[in-house]
């Protein structure tokens, strides 16, 4: 360690060491504490063992699983080339031609982003992902993209799965470097549900690029321009990448009673973003509203109108999306997003497997390797049973949506959502209250974080069994919940046709609103002094050394980070236990090889669980290479 610190030192790095350094620098004395990360592993097991993991709700005692195989792959062989190199090529420019001359249609996989964020509340962890990422992308040269970070994968890596979600993008941009990644971003609102300063959404940007992103699908949660155009400014001008402007597609262009979303209104976005700079325009159709016949209208509209590739995006929560993507695709779509087949349907994308089989033998149909692709889609079968306390409970499409128009992901939540509150026998009004929310809203585009103020609104109104007409005629007597207030007061920008002026009378009471941009209200951050005093909080000794991407995630999230660093110094990296045991502890006599370091793997076996002393603590026996240990855990009960 003495070594260590004189490696690591400034002076010693500059290169300005004199005789007296040591003697002037007692700090390279002082030695962090030694990290003993097995320990530490046992006693997060020891943890879970004796009190459950806090994030598992329910746990079934007659699960069992299928130990989940992945598709084999040759590790030593190359890489073939794919949409990244080809990027690398060519620069984003250039590529974004290349994709609009392509005749065949292309595909996203969001299994490792928004399939799982719509299926399974965001739950997937790297372990898993990582056992197939290299073979996928070694047998899947084909492939569009991959979308695999952002939305909500950032928040819940730190928040429920104790995992640094820029480690994340690293390994996965390890293991598929000839595939495009792609990331989710909310505009200003970057991967969290508020505003933030410009210049920390640009160094979010310049930083996710660096770390592997390659694609950057941008939406704003209004469809505000003046959210969308900085954001793609970003990435144009502090990247490489593709700057994916995307318009969230809400209501029905095919309604005629339909007066504010119609086709003209999406063109003319679609044109904003384009001139913005967009590479590609990202049509975002969050809760599965673009129904089939629409689709093709909207599709030849953007196609004839624009020079930049289209790119759709779906939910299948009614369950006839596909059919949605057979229009769009005769109409000239350029990609289509999709999930493998263990994770599609429903909220999530439609199925890959059955959207490539559909179009085999057609003059679109791409290269892609289906039997392998089958493969792939019955490991994520597999390993999606580890993560059944996370499912739904929805069992059959929906076509309701058309209806309510909840994005995939928030509709697949509201279930639990409803729950917790005591109010799952009532799931149907506040689906009801959800759509007339909105309507009292002014009918606005509902995506994070605007879906989110209307899911508030729609849950505050039932539990306390109000009515819309409760807010109208006493409304002055309310008190809403905080994120529709702040919504109201303009905090996530200004939606289509403004406010209406009345309701945002009754919810603000006198408070002012405002209708420039939030960020405005925001100086830009002090990035170099917050930095430095983000360093000194967080200097305990972690596995790992603390970096800027981690002082960007306490940026966006600082109470979420600042729980998940204090988390990872009691437990360590967890990253490398296996999914069972992360959620579910271990069995008695159970044997688990996990890798603790790069190439040092601990063999645990679990040997006893003993009885609560009279204060309150369990010893958990185990094994560790074959040496007892064992360590005392709090019951919690
Ligand atoms: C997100 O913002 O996380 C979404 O997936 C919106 O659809
Ligand atoms: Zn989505």
């Amino acid at each position: 360690p003495f070594l260590d610190n004189i490696l690591k030192h400034n002076t010693f790095r500059q290169g300005q060491v004199t005789v007296n350094f040591i003697k002037q620098n007692p700090d390279l004395f002082q030695f962090k504490a030694p990290r003993n990360r097995a320990t530490k592993l046992i006693t997060y097991l020891g943890d879970i063992i004796v009190n459950g993991n806090p994030d598992v709700k329910k746990v079934d005692p007659n699960k069992t699983f299928v130990k989940p195989k992945a598709p084999k792959f040759d590790t030593y062989s190359d890489y073939p080339e794919g949409t990244k190199n080809l990027l690398t090529k060519l620069g984003p420019d250039k590529f974004s031609e290349w994709l609009k001359n392509e005749k065949k249609v292309h595909f996203t996989d969001t299994t490792m982003r928004d399939a799982h964020q719509s299926l399974l509340a965001t739950r997937m962890r790297t372990f898993d992902m990582l056992k197939v990422a290299e073979g996928y992308a070694k047998n899947h040269p084909d492939i569009f993209s991959m979308e695999v970070w952002g939305g909500a994968t950032f928040d819940v890596c730190l928040r429920f799965l104790q995992e640094n979600p820029w480690e994340r993008l690293r390994l996965l941009r390890k293991a598929m470097p000839n595939l495009l990644l792609q990331m989710l971003i909310r505009g200003s609102n970057g991967v969290g549900y508020k505003a933030y300063p410009d210049n920390l959404i640009g160094e979010f940007v310049e930083h996710s690029w660096e770390n592997g992103v390659d694609v950057f699908r941008i939406f704003d949660s209004l469809n505000w321009m003046k959210s969308l155009a900085p954001c793609i400014e970003h990435v144009r001008t502090r990247t490489q990448g593709l700057a994916e402007g995307s318009i969230c597609y809400t209501n029905d262009i095919l309604n005629p009673d339909n007066k504010k979303y119609d086709l003209k209104y999406y063109v003319s976005l679609a044109k904003d973003l384009e001139n913005a700079g967009a590479h590609i325009l990202g049509v975002k159709d969050m809760a599965g509203l673009l129904k089939p016949y629409a689709a093709f209208e909207l599709i030849s509209a953007l196609k004839s109108e624009l020079n930049i590739p289209v790119h759709l995006h779906t939910h299948d929560t009614s369950s006839i999306q596909s059919a949605t993507y057979l229009k769009a695709i005769e109409a000239g779509v350029d990609v289509v997003d999709v999930a493998l087949g263990g994770l599609s349907g429903l909220t999530s994308q439609p199925n890959f497997n059955s959207v490539v089989e559909m179009l085999k033998f057609q003059e679109r149909a791409s290269d892609i390797n289906i039997d392998s692709l089958n493969e792939y889609s019955n490991y994520w079968e597999t390993v999606r049973e580890y993560y059944y306390p996370f499912e739904s409970g929805l069992k059959a499409g929906s076509g309701e949506v058309f209806k309510h128009e909840i994005p995939g992901g928030q509709y697949s939540n509201l279930k639990p959502q409803a729950r917790a509150l005591g109010l799952e026998d009532r799931f149907h009004e506040i689906t009801q209250m959800y759509s007339d929310v909105n309507q009292l809203f002014g009918d606005i585009v509902k995506v994070t974080p605007s879906s989110k103020v209307v899911g508030d609104m729609a849950q505050y109104l039932v539990s306390n069994n109000l009515t819309i007409q409760d807010v109208l005629e006493k409304g002055e007597s309310l008190s809403f919940p905080q994120s529709v207030v702040d919504f109201f007061k303009g905090d996530l920008g200004q939606p289509v046709g403004g406010f209406p002026k009345d309701l945002q009378k009754i919810i603000l009471k006198d408070q002012k609103p405002y209708s420039d941009r939030p960020n405005e209200h925001m100086p830009p951050l002090d990035l170099k002094k917050e930095y430095e005093d983000f360093k000194k909080i967080f200097e305990q000794d972690l596995s790992r050394n603390i970096d800027y991407t981690d002082f960007l995630s306490y940026q966006l999230y600082p109470k979420v980070f600042t729980d998940a660093y204090n988390k990872h110094l009691k437990y360590d990296n967890l990253m490398n236990l296996p999914t069972k045991n992360f959620f579910y502890g271990m069995e008695i006599g159970e044997e688990i090889i996990v890798e603790v370091d790069r190439g040092k793997r601990l063999l645990i076996t679990l040997e006893s669980v003993g009885q609560p002393n009279s204060d309150g603590m369990v010893t958990v026996y185990f094994k560790l290479n074959g040496q007892g240990r064992s360590v005392e855990i709090k019951d919690q009960s």
